[in-house]
């Protein structure tokens, strides 16, 4: 089977690809692994920077998120100083996050997809690809019958995350891979919950970092910083409950709107860099090419910055037969995604001091307690992050 570009994975990345080389008249197929029912309910990213929201509405693939979507424009730290709130809305660039939960916005994309003419191969998954240095690239494909097809492209695009295809298929030496394992671990907790507080919540404690985050009406994410390998399954909602009121100080700041948890995972907080984010015709984008920690919600923002300016070099190189967008995908993009790993980076060191009563963790947790109050007190600070907390 023959199309022009191959996506390998139907995440935001790939979606997003694969809408704007639809809207173009470049014809490609998304293979993704799971069923479509899967990707539809997977619950992950909710925050989306100015930048996505303007990108996505150009090209016509804002109309759920226009409606149903929240703006958020404060955030809020608490800890042992009591508690401070940022409005990042007025400081900075003026600018807000919308908060529209990742499945939505997948399952919209994929609507989109389908309507303008796209083929998504659902419960397939890529086994492995040929010829990525050549002109012709294929992928093989194991579908939900255990059928199995080559798929050949002029172009493969993969859009399939850290441990997907796409990354396995690059040679050893045809890209670097920066990482960073930041030894913190997140216990990630979706609450039947309504929000406890407008505002995103970060609480810095001696036990560890809690954080709360709206996500709808009914259901807020919640996390709890939690000791490597910890099995997600014990913790159970009471002791959910209890950990989240220590943390954030709910004696003091008043209580929390509890519900049952409806989903508990642990989230390794790594960062990795695939530099350059090509090889050959196979072209990465989305946390293929760039894993982020969550700590500052980038990595939904990334897949789609990554996502566009593919699209666009794709589109020069198959519709005018310009490569030089492809030629200088990766020097585009970089920059952009190293500055969000910087800030994310930041961030970790802000809401995580080491626990312990060791001499170096007690000066750490001195340092973290400084860092905050710079960011209470000093507006250029505070103008400083919030460029950064919606920028991408
Ligand atoms: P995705 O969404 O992981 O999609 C990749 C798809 O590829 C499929 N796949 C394959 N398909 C076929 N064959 C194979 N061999 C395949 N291997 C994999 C997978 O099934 C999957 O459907 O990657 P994409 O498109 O690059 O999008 C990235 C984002 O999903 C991710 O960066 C964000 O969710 C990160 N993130 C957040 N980002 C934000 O911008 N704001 C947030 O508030 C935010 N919160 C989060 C997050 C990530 C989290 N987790 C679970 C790590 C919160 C959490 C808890």
């Amino acid at each position: 089977q023959r199309t022009q570009v191959v996506i390998v994975g139907a995440g935001p990345a790939g979606l997003v690809l694969g809408n704007m080389l639809r809207a173009a008249g470049i014809d490609c197929v998304i293979v993704e692994r799971q069923a479509r029912a899967y990707v539809e309910q997977r619950g992950r990213a909710g925050f989306l920077a100015p930048a996505s929201v303007r990108v996505l509405e150009e090209h016509g693939l804002a109309s759920g998120l226009l409606a149903k979507g929240q703006s958020h424009g404060t955030c809020a730290f608490r800890g042992e100083h009591g508690q401070f709130e940022l409005n990042y809305g007025e400081l900075g660039q003026r600018q807000v996050l919308t908060v529209y939960p990742q499945q939505f916005l997948v399952t919209d994309l994929i609507a989109e997809f389908l309507g303008r003419g796209g083929d998504i191969r659902f419960g397939t998954t890529v086994t492995g690809m040929h010829g990525i240095d050549g002109d012709s690239p294929s992928v093989d494909c194991l579908g939900p019958d255990e059928d199995t097809y080559r798929l050949t492209g002029e172009y493969v695009a993969g859009c399939d995350g850290q441990r997907g295809a796409a990354l396995r298929a690059l040679p050893a030496g045809a890209a670097t891979s920066f990482r960073r394992h930041h030894g913190v671990t997140w216990l990630a907790l979706l609450a039947q919950a309504p929000p406890s507080m407008e505002a995103v919540t970060y609480a810095v404690h001696e036990r560890g970092f809690a954080g709360h985050m709206a996500r709808t009406a009914t259901v807020t994410r919640f996390y709890l910083q939690v000791p490597r390998g910890e099995d997600p399954e014990a913790w159970t909602d009471a002791r959910v409950w209890e950990e989240l009121r220590t943390r954030m100080r709910t004696e003091e700041f008043g209580p929390l709107r509890e519900g049952p948890i409806l989903e508990r995972t642990t989230v390794d907080l790594n960062s990795a860099v695939s530099v350059p984010m090509r090889y050959g015709r196979l072209f990465l984008a989305g946390d293929a090419a760039s894993l982020i920690s969550p700590s500052a919600a980038k990595g939904a923002n990334l897949a789609v910055m990554t996502a566009r300016t593919l699209a666009a070099a794709l589109t020069d190189a198959l519709v005018g037969g310009d490569e030089r967008g492809l030629a200088g995908y990766s020097e585009a993009c970089l920059p952009r995604i190293w500055h969000a790993q910087e800030f994310s980076h930041w961030m970790i060191n802000l809401l995580h001091g080491p626990v312990g009563d060791g001499e170096d963790a007690v000066f750490l947790r001195r340092l973290q307690h400084a860092r905050l109050m710079s960011l209470r007190d000093m507006r250029s600070h505070q103008d400083h992050f919030a460029e950064n907390y919606v920028g991408i």
